[in-house]
Order: structure tokens, then C-alpha cells, then sequence
């Protein structure tokens, strides 16, 4: 038996944590001979730490041979505590008429002092997976604030979108959902992110002459898949969790088997054309696990140009807004 791995996830009363918890607590997340403690960090908020509690005990409950401990607190100090994967959920929600620049800055505090307190505290080889929104922007905020822990440790989620996107392609194209391979999300996560559907295959062939519509592929697919958290919000009443649980569970899954190739959003560098600094989703190869390179060789047309430059705008309009809490 393998020993255990620190597993600290904020927001872990909320309803990803919900669905995620007992996934990782299962093995789906580093698989069914690696152990698992479970450090919960939920806000110091009295409702949010009960219900952290009854959580706990269902994880009890569960008698889930992996699960070699729960660490249950509100202080990160203790809960990033030599973490080797710190999953950051927890995020403060766009109020009803709250402008997205207040949104940005309200989390990009709660991003700061996260960042900053697992690079003092977690493992040396930590590992940082950002959910919580604008996931993006967060990621970079973290990152900016480790000194010791380089920036390539920290990505954003954008496997969501992707898992979408390889969905709708399926559903068109009306073939089972492995068939559909290589699609990968570029830039943001936001209704700007760009699905690029030329790059993707069908049966081994290219998605667009598979599903000859143009029209379709640059419009209604591009539509569904940014703007389906808004959709599944109008028709659930709640915002995606268990599919974001998932995306999740895949993203990390991913980043710890060598020759995964998925789409994370990490600090760019310049991939694609983005700015250096900002994190943007691209595809990546993993090359030893928690660690990947950027593919770069993919060739864009005009159509994916116009949509990057756009995505890459909205990151640089985020990271201009909160400049004032970068590290
Ligand atoms: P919930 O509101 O159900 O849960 C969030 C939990 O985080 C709450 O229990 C809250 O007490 C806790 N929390 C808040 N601030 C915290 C802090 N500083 N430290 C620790 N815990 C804290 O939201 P949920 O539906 O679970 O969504 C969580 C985040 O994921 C949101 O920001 C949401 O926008 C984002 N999403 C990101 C997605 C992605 O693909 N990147 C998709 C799904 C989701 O919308």
C-alpha cells in the first residue's frame, strides 16, 4: 500500500464538495491503490462548518478503504498543512447586482491569502487545482503570491468546458462520445472561452468534415458549450456541481497520468498568443504526474484568431482589474 496523499479542498461543504468528496475518498482521483487524507476547509462561518460536519460523517459512513483520515477546520494554516494537492473551490458568489470588477476583487482576496499560506505550509512537491470563479484569474492571483512553489504548479479548470464540448460534438455528429478525440478548450473560463472544434477529430477524422455545417460549429456549438452553466443554472435552479465535481476528478486524474492530453488552464507564456501572464486554457500533455507541457503546435485560422484574441482580451481586462493584488 502506498502512503496516504493530503488532499485539501476549500468550500468543502458546498455542493461541488458534495459531489466531489466521496470521489476522491473512492479512488477515482488518484486511483484505487493510493490513499487519501482529506484535509475539509470550509469558511468560518457557523452554518458552513455544521454542515462540513454532517459531511465528514457521511465520508465516515461511507467505510471507504482509502480514506485514511479527515482534517475538518476553517483555518487554512491547518488545512493546506503539507497538502499535496490543494483543490480551491470555495469562492465568494456573484450577488445579485454585483459588478463583475467587485466579484474579481472580493475573491481575488480570498486568493491572495490562499496563495500565500500554501506556499508557506504545503508540500514541497504541492500541487494547486483553482475551480472557484473567475477560476482563471484566481489561479493567476495564487500563483503571484508563491514564492517558493513555481507557477506551472498552479492550473485552472477548464476540463468542464471541454467535457461539454466533446458532449454536444457527439450528440451532433450522433456517434458514441470516445469517438470524438482532441478537443481543447483555449482561453478563458467564461462565455469567451474558445472550444476549437477545428482541431477536433470523429473518428479519427477531422470534426469538421464530419459534421459539414460550418454555421453550426462556429455558432450554436461555440454558444452551447460557453454558456451552458448559464442554461443548466435556468433549468436547475443551482449552478452545475456534479458535472464540475467530475470535470474535476478528470482534470487531476489527467495532470497525474503521463501522456494524458487535456485541457488545463495554466500560466501561458505566451502559448497561442496570449498574454505571458495570464492562465489560460490550452491544451497540455502530462508528462511525469502533477506535472505537463503546453502543446503548441496546433495551427489556427482566422475564425479561432478572432475568438482568441477575444478571450485573451477579457484576461487581460480581468488581470487589469486586479492588478492592485498581484504579488
Ligand atoms: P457553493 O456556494 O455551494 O459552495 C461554496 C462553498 O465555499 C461554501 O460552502 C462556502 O462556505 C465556501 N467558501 C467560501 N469562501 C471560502 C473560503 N475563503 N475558504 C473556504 N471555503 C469558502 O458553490 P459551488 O456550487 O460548490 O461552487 C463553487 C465555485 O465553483 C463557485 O465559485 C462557482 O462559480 C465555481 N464553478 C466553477 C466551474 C468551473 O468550471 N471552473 C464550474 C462550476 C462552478 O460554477
Amino acid at each position: 500500500m502506498k502512503s496516504p496523499i493530503r488532499v485539501a479542498v476549500t468550500g468543502a461543504a458546498g455542493q461541488i464538495g458534495y459531489s466531489l468528496l466521496f470521489r476522491i475518498a473512492s479512488g477515482a482521483m488518484f486511483g484505487p491503490d493510493q490513499p487519501v487524507i482529506l484535509q475539509l476547509i470550509e469558511a468560518p462561518i457557523e452554518k458552513a462548518l455544521k454542515a462540513l460536519e454532517g459531511v465528514a460523517m457521511e465520508l465516515d459512513d461511507c467505510a471507504f478503504p482509502l480514506l485514511h483520515g479527515i482534517v475538518q477546520t476553517s483555518d487554512p494554516a491547518i488545512g493546506f498543512k503539507d497538502a499535496n494537492w490543494c483543490l480551491l473551490i470555495g469562492a465568494k458568489p456573484r450577488g445579485p447586482g454585483m459588478e463583475r470588477a467587485d466579484l474579481l476583487k472580493d475573491n481575488g482576496r480570498i486568493f491572495t491569502a490562499q496563495g500565500k499560506i500554501i506556499d508557506e505550509v504545503a508540500a514541497a512537491d504541492a500541487r494547486v487545482a483553482v475551480v472557484g470563479n473567475p477560476a482563471n484569474t484566481n489561479c493567476m492571483i495564487a500563483a503571484s503570491h508563491a514564492k517558493r512553489l513555481p507557477a506551472d504548479r498552479f492550473t485552472a479548470m477548464v476540463r468542464l468546458d471541454q467535457n461539454r464540448a466533446q458532449s454536444q460534438l457527439a450528440k451532433k455528429a450522433g456517434v458514441p462520445l470516445a469517438a470524438v478525440q482532441n478537443i481543447f478548450i483555449y482561453g478563458n473560463h467564461s462565455p469567451t472561452m474558445f472550444p476549437a472544434f477545428a482541431q477536433a477529430t470523429i473518428g479519427g477524422k477531422p470534426a469538421p468534415a464530419v459534421i459539414p455545417d460550418l454555421a453550426w460549429l462556429q455558432g450554436s456549438f461555440c454558444e452551447t458549450v460557453g454558456k451552458r452553466g448559464a442554461a443548466i443554472i435556468a433549468a436547475r435552479g443551482a449552478s452545475s456541481a456534479a458535472s464540475a465535481a467530475n470535470a474535476l476528478v478528470d482534470h487531476v486524474r489527467s495532470l497525474v497520468t503521463p501522456g494524458a492530453i487535456h485541457s488545463v488552464a495554466v500560466k501561458s507564456n505566451g502559448a497561442y498568443g496570449f498574454d505571458a501572464n495570464v492562465w489560460a486554457g490550452v491544451p497540455v500533455r502530462t508528462t511525469t504526474p502533477g506535472s505537463y507541457e503546453i502543446l503548441t503546435g496546433h495551427a489556427m485560422d482566422d475564425f479561432a484568431k478572432s475568438k482568441l484574441a477575444a478571450t485573451n482580451k477579457e484576461l487581460t481586462d480581468e488581470r487589469a482589474l486586479v492588478a492592485e493584488l498581484l504579488g
